[in-house]
């Protein structure tokens, strides 16, 4: 049985829980994946599709008939509408998140809200001057007020500029790159197609607008407008998401924390946080630590409450909190069957709906909180603001009524925990290089450093649980290339351990020494996947620093095990970036030739950042490696 169990997961904690989801006979998402194969080919490569009621429409791949839709649309048709529906979907999950950060600092900033407070003021006065708010003389408040209204303003604008916090934060060189090719695509078509973002919201309209029935039937401009409003995304909603939450709980500081599902303790109330908002996790553990609840947790036989974060609402608070953090994405089913966790307290994102079913099989309370992610059979538990404190108690208190049913002969907690040191946002990666990029670019410069891998992106059950995160990280470092990201797969090199000071071990000769040299491991994790902005600030702090655009430099993305459609808006703002993006699995595009070579050529040639598919650790390693020699020729280094 351990035979099938290593094969679905490349972490030890995992596959011990899987043997024991096989004993007991758990239903987990590995075993709906079996009973779902075979899956639709046509699915796969993008070319079905439901947009109206004369389809469903599916196109033959072999080039026999049918090889139109009913109204006439073609795969490339059909291939590129899915694809900017997904990037509109993904960039407005993370940019409604990151509304309710602003919203949220806006009521705090005029007293509306008292359970909330600002913690950065440092933060929020680098912000504000950013945006070119006046700082001086006035109250930290009257400041946050005015962060918050351009925040705010952001989403819903009508006029035809580019959004503000786009064009504060984006290097002009690349300002100026998309604005030309916007002009290049008018005179070459005829076609107005947009590339810079005017509003967050009108972005994902617009895409839901034009691929309604009889609209846009062009793969070209269809991928224009999807890359606007992932750009949308990246440069303004996740941007927002990460300078608001930085202010409103402070921003990262590097620290050391302990991942896998050995942070939960069996002696203590264990409550697990999982999702995305730090405005809900922040105030479960504020809660759950203080005093008041430590002690109602010692009356019904605990010696406290501990608190672990799962996904990517654990990597907000691994990064700022120190919170131990339980797992990735694919985690989350295998935490509850250590039948030691009281409660699973949710908000939004990446929760499966079977949590809930399996909940019911132990004594753990699965709490959702968010009326954007309501699932049958969980207990819900409204989260407000407004009175953040005491519903907060209220959830906490419910994690702790629930310690005397746990049943002692259920639990099984793996004894697998690893060190990680976190907390890398640009201002400690600042911090650390002593104030300026400069020692940064130098050590590129030199080649003691070949360049810079971004790794962001889910677990996919359809790829082995993080072993492609863990070798392609290894791979790249041993190469001497800095590996940084985001997300599930940060949580994957945590519990590996590459985010261990020992993991300087792995690296190439050049990369340990610079790493020696500054304290750090040779893989840094900069946060949640809303702090991918905190990737694309420092590639643009890079740029700015060279005078270049962010397409020369020697930077090289990839999404190795990625399956939601956030992660698609992520790559194609990093594409529209001009930055190269690898992917694994294959995105459904495939059925659709012209829409292929738009991304992966196509964006080359325009934009500097592109798609690549590639498969296993090694052979992706080394095409990113051919990437970053080949910028580095260009730049002369
Ligand atoms: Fe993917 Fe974001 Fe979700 Fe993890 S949590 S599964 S989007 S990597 Ni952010
Ligand atoms: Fe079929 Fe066209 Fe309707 Fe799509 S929009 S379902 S291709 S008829």
């Amino acid at each position: 049985m351990s035979e099938l169990s290593r094969k679905r997961s490349a972490d030890p904690a995992a596959i011990e829980m899987l043997n024991l989801a096989e004993r007991k006979q758990y239903e987990t998402i590995w075993d709906r994946l079996e009973k779902q194969q075979p899956q639709c080919g046509y699915g796969q490569l993008g070319t079905c599709c439901r947009l109206c009621t004369m389809g469903p429409c599916r196109i033959n791949p072999f080039g026999e008939e049918p090889t139109h839709g009913v109204c006439g649309a073609t795969a490339d048709t059909i291939v590129a509408r899915n694809l900017a529906r997904m990037a509109a979907v993904g960039s407005s999950s993370h940019s409604d998140h990151g509304r309710g950060a602003a919203l949220l600092l806006k009521e705090v900033a005029i007293g509306k809200n008292k359970d909330y407070r600002i913690t950065d003021v440092e933060k929020l006065k680098a912000v504000a001057t950013r945006l070119g708010i006046n700082t001086a003389g006035r109250s930290y408040l009257e400041i946050a007020s005015d962060v918050a209204d351009v925040a705010i303003n952001c989403f819903g604008k009508q006029d035809e500029e580019p959004i503000i916090f786009l064009q504060k934060y984006m290097p002009k060189k690349r300002i100026e790159r998309l604005k030309e090719i916007e002009t290049m695509l008018f005179e070459k078509t005829g076609k107005k197609m947009g590339l810079l973002p005017r509003g967050i919201d009108r972005e994902a309209v617009d895409i839901l607008h034009r691929t309604h029935f009889g609209c846009d039937a062009d793969p070209l401009s269809l991928m224009m407008q999807t890359v606007r409003c992932a750009l949308s995304d990246g440069w303004a909603g996740s941007l927002i998401a990460t300078e608001i939450q930085d202010i409103l709980f402070g921003t990262p500081t590097i620290k050391t924390v302990k991942a896998n599902l050995g942070v939960l303790d069996a002696e203590y109330v264990n409550i697990i946080i999982h999702g995305h908002e730090p405005i809900l996790s922040e105030k479960v553990v504020e809660i759950a630590l203080s005093e008041e609840m430590q002690e109602a947790a010692r009356k019904v036989g605990a010696k406290g409450v501990n608190v672990a974060g799962l996904c990517c609402t654990g990597n907000e608070l691994l990064m700022r909190q120190g919170v131990g953090i339980a797992g990735n994405e694919l985690h989350s089913e295998l935490a509850i069957m250590t039948g030691a966790v009281e409660a699973m307290v949710v908000d939004v994102q990446c929760i499966y709906p079977s949590l809930a079913k399996l909940s019911n099989c132990f004594h753990t309370q699965f709490i959702t909180t968010n009326e954007q992610a309501a699932i049958p059979g969980a207990i819900h538990i409204q989260f407000d603001e407004e009175k953040a404190n005491d519903i907060a108690r209220k959830i906490v208190q419910a994690g702790i009524d629930a310690f005397p049913n746990r049943d002692k002969s259920k639990v099984y907690i793996p004894s697998n925990i690893s060190n990680a040191i976190v907390g890398f946002s640009v201002e400690e990666i600042l911090k650390i290089l002593g104030g300026s990029v400069a020692p940064l670019v130098d050590a590129i410069a030199k080649g003691s450093i070949k360049g810079v891998a971004g790794i962001v992106g889910c677990n996919n059950v359809k790829v082995k649980q993080d072993l492609y995160h863990q070798e392609l990280t290894k791979e790249l470092i041993k190469r001497d290339i800095l590996v940084i990201g985001t997300g599930c797969w940060a949580i994957g090199a945590a519990k590996a351990g590459l985010m261990d000071i020992s993991a300087q071990g792995l690296a190439g000769e050049g990369l340990k020494a610079v790493c020696k040299a500054l304290d750090i491991p040779p893989v840094l994790h900069m946060g949640s996947c809303v702090d991918c902005s905190r990737m694309l600030v420092l590639a643009g702090a890079l740029a700015e620093h060279l005078d270049v655009d962010i397409s020369d430099l020697p930077l090289v993305g990839s999404a190795p095990e990625w399956m939601t459609e956030k992660a698609v808006a992520i790559g194609t703002y990093f594409v529209g970036s001009g930055v190269p993006v690898h992917l694994w699995p294959a995105p459904p595009i495939l059925g659709g030739p012209e829409v292929t070579k738009i991304l992966t050529e196509g964006a080359k040639e325009l934009l500097g950042g592109y798609f690549f598919i590639e498969e296993g650790p090694e052979a992706t390693a080394k095409r990113m490696e051919e990437i970053i020699l080949e910028k580095r020729t260009a730049l002369g280094i």
